[in-house]
């Protein structure tokens, strides 16, 4: 849930009032500049000649889409010339970048997740997280395995029919519309809370037969209903992009999860920890939600990896931890 805001309070102003580090401030410029040129890419779509597969497989063993390169170039190149940066990680790029050995924040991002959803003309977004970095010396995959807890900033950009950017600078989540026209970001939406209760879910039915025994009740109960023992119905949503999931709960509440499954045993989960599950826990937690692999909180998860995948159970609070519970968990 969120209130309306009807002010024109910029991100600039708003990293003013939540005195936001001037290297900090300049980072989400240079995250927010990028995602202005992507909306443009993604508006164009195909008069642009930028739909279709790239050709390629990413780090992850995906089909790259055109857009999935072209948003990771831009995000890239803009990050890349600021000299606050130390170095970034992307979901499409095999090994981290080091930048500016005295810069003084790590950058992970998703250029554009639910890229599967560009062939559709449906919702995508870029995903970001920003750490601290530390000592003086050039980034190296170690300095970004730290606890999503240690995030100092994490959001998203939502390319919706309207675009819009939700930040949380670890005080609170806040949501603002972009201006196309000159690409100022407008605050639109404050104080964002999850209510601790929910009324709708978000999970791949299709998955169903795969999932723990335990998340087979837990949403089979849903789907009783009324009739059921949770005495009422549930509405079910899903939009394949996590970023639009998440965008949803952080606005009418509910619970997303991409939980475990039988289909790869070795494999913890399909979302990945440093660029979906890391930065959309930080904005979730802020609203007031948890966020949990059903083991544990995501947010305390040592990294091991940079390109390592969660199970991830998000949202209203009590819905959260019934489904933990039944894990054996809570
Ligand atoms: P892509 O960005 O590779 O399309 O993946 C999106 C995603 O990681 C996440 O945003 C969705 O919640 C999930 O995959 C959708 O997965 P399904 O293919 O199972 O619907």
């Amino acid at each position: 849930m969120s209130q309306a805001v009807g002010t024109t309070l910029s991100l600039k102003d708003y990293l003013q009032q939540q005195q936001a580090s001037e290297q900090l401030q300049s980072v989400l410029f240079s995250l927010t500049e990028a995602c202005h040129s992507i909306h443009h890419a993604l508006t164009k779509g195909a008069l642009a000649g930028v739909l279709g597969a790239a050709g390629a497989e990413n780090v992850q063993g995906e089909d790259q889409k055109k857009l999935d390169v072209i948003a990771n170039d831009l995000i890239k190149d803009s990050l890349g010339k600021n000299p606050s940066v130390r170095g970034l990680a992307s979901e499409e790029e095999p090994e981290i970048v080091a930048c500016q050995t005295d810069g003084q924040y790590l950058v992970t991002f998703d250029p554009l997740d639910g890229s599967s959803n560009i062939d559709i003309n449906s919702m995508v977004g870029t995903i970001f997280s920003i750490l601290e970095s530390r000592g003086e010396h050039a980034a190296t995959e170690q300095d970004f395995l730290q606890p999503g807890r240690q995030q100092v900033a994490a959001g998203y950009v939502l390319y919706g029919p309207s675009t819009m950017l939700a930040l949380s600078v670890g005080n609170g989540v806040v949501m603002f519309t972009l201006d196309p026209s000159n690409g100022d970001y407008l605050l639109t939406n404050n104080a964002v809370t999850i209510p601790e209760d929910a009324k709708e879910f978000a999970i791949n039915m299709s998955n169903q037969r795969f999932w723990h025994p335990a998340m087979q009740r837990y949403i089979a109960e849903l789907l009783e209903g009324a009739e059921g023992p949770r005495g009422k119905d549930f509405n079910m949503r899903w939009v394949a992009a996590m970023v639009a999931d998440v965008h949803r709960i952080l606005c009418r509440g509910g619970l997303f999860t991409y939980p475990w499954d039988s289909r790869k045993p070795d494999q913890a989960g399909k979302l990945r920890l440093m660029y979906e599950a890391n930065p959309m826990g930080f904005l979730v937690e802020q609203a007031g939600g948890e966020v949990w692999t059903a083991a544990g909180k995501i947010l305390d998860i040592q990294p091991e990896h940079i390109h390592q995948r969660v199970p991830v159970i998000l949202g209203a609070k009590n819905e959260v931890l019934r489904c933990v519970e039944y894990h054996g968990n809570a």
